[in-house]
């Protein structure tokens, strides 16, 4: 493995120029495992995010906005095999930094790989199509960028979030200002190195680490964008569309979820043991699409909580190089308001919980993985994103009540439906109320090429597999009179 830092991580990239920030300031990346600093990052701000886009646009204007589609996709594919070569490298930095546990960060890693791969083979494949209309007319669509995009990157999945939306991007020919979170940046600015090495033109990505309220905020507020792609709390995507409708401008939110999966009694529960739980803890629950809520009719209630139960005990939270199931959580700030969480639930029976192991520096943001049980649909803990890794199981007698049950968020992400029966699977598939719903299993392995995004408070747009080809682009109509 090389030098984890290869890079000066303090330095925006703009217009193809490693720069400190305008203001010169820097902000501390903390490293969650045990609360030490790990670097200092730019703090990037208006005068960093205008720079930004008045490069992006120049790239518009020069090579990248004349560059043949195949041309962009060869860059792509190079970019993804610069990823997979430094696969450990990456791993490394993302373990660190965000505290994942080194084989889910080298998953993380292997998938942004992929995007690169997919989104590269499919650069010259996204057509439009001839229109039969009247006589002497010819009519053609053209699939056009949308030009600069704004793409701001949470802290939970940095890699995989901006393979999906930037690789998605640029792909389609747009110039992307990418503003990743202050809690965790490095491997997008190492994406961003790797990038200018596949031969990406100056311009074509820039890079503004910064707080939101500060290079984000500005980012969304600027005359120059043309699509905003946001990844984050319902919160902070309510503020992100207001700022782009002030532009009239399309987003697309992903706000996360309490995405349910449902257990039927004629269930393999043999099959769905390793889901259910791995969906609420992979990530250390900070994942949009965790399963949060665990519905299980009643014939097989009690057999899930025992062994659900027991999986839980089994559970080690540790320091994310030691590569335990769970790390800790992002920050501080996180862990107190999961810590809120499991305060509410106070009133709730706990089934069981994982161990932190004795070494955990007391300086890391560390929690212990809770399932509780018997948890009535309408407790705040059955409702609200809690982004940590708590679990709650609720019985259900009937189809109809498990419908309910699972629609009754203000979510609406993912779903997943455990039977035998074909019909009763069919039939769900409809009824739920997710972006996804997944049948005898959860989450189909990541799925680079499965369209991915929510209903309700979860947000709107898809991202992810061609549909988010069509999403960073713009339809336009060709008719031709010619007689
Ligand atoms: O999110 P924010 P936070 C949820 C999860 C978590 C909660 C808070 O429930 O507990 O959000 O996390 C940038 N204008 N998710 O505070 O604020 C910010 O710099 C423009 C779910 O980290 O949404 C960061 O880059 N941008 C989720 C990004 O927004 C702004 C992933 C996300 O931060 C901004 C993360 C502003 N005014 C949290 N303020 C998921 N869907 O996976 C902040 N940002």
């Amino acid at each position: 493995m090389s030098d984890p830092l290869w890079f000066d991580p303090a330095l925006c990239l703009i217009g193809g120029q490693w720069t400190p920030p305008a203001s010169g300031e820097t902000l501390p990346l903390i490293n969650p495992s045990d609360g030490s600093t790990l670097a200092q990052i730019a703090r990037g701000g208006s005068a960093d995010i205008d720079a930004a886009v008045r490069a992006a646009d120049a790239a518009l204007a020069d090579d990248w906005g004349r560059m043949p589609a195949f041309e962009r996709g060869r860059i792509l594919t190079r970019l993804g095999r610069l990823v997979l070569d430094r696969v450990d490298d990456l791993a490394a930095l993302e373990a660190t930094d965000v505290g994942k546990p080194l084989t889910q960060a080298r998953a993380d890693a292997v998938a942004l790989a992929r995007y690169c791969e997919f989104y590269g083979g499919a650069a010259d494949k996204v057509m439009g199509e001839t229109i039969p209309y009247l006589d002497g007319y010819t009519v053609y669509t053209l699939r056009e960028p949308h030009g600069v995009t704004g793409h701001i990157v949470p802290w939970n999945y940095p890699m995989q979030i901006i393979g999906r939306s930037v690789g998605a991007a640029l792909t389609m020919g747009n110039a992307c200002v990418l503003k990743p979170a202050e809690e965790a940046c490095l491997t997008a600015l190492a994406f961003a190195h790797l990038a200018q090495e596949a031969g990406l033109p100056a311009g074509a990505l820039n890079v503004v680490p910064g707080l939101g309220a500060e290079a984000g905020a500005a980012l969304t507020a600027h005359p120059g964008i043309h699509h905003i792609s946001f990844t984050g709390s319902v919160a902070t995507g309510s503020l992100v569309q207001a700022a782009a409708a002030r532009n009239v401008v399309p987003v697309t939110l992903e706000l996360g979820g309490k995405s349910p999966q449902l257990v039927f009694d004629d269930a393999d529960l043999d099959a769905a043991l390793p889901f259910l739980v791995n969906a609420g803890c992979q990530n250390a629950g900070q994942t949009c699409s965790a399963s949060s809520r665990i519905l299980v009719q009643r014939g097989v209630y009690d057999e899930v909580r025992t062994r659900m139960a027991a999986a839980y005990a089994d559970l080690t939270v540790g320091p994310a190089p030691e590569d335990l199931r769970l790390g800790p959580l992002i920050s501080d700030r996180q862990k107190t308001i999961v810590e809120g969480f499991l305060a509410k639930g106070a009133d709730l029976t706990i089934a069981a919980q994982g161990v932190i192991v004795d070494h955990a520096p007391a300086t890391g943001a560390y929690v212990r993985p809770t399932l509780f049980t018997d948890v009535p649909p309408d407790h705040p803990l059955a409702r609200d994103e809690i982004f940590g890794p708590v679990q709650v199981l609720i019985p259900f007698d009937t189809e109809e009540e498990a419908v309910e049950i699972a629609n009754s968020t203000d979510y609406g992400l993912v779903a997943s439906i455990w039977t035998a029966n074909g019909a009763r699977q069919m039939r769900l598939a409809k009824r739920l109320r997710a972006g996804q719903v997944f049948i005898n299993n959860y989450g189909a392995g990541g799925g680079v090429e499965l369209p991915f995004g929510g209903i309700g408070k979860s947000g709107h747009g898809r991202e992810k597999g061609f549909e988010a080809l069509y999403g960073f682009s713009q339809l336009k109509t060709v008719a031709a009179l010619h007689g």
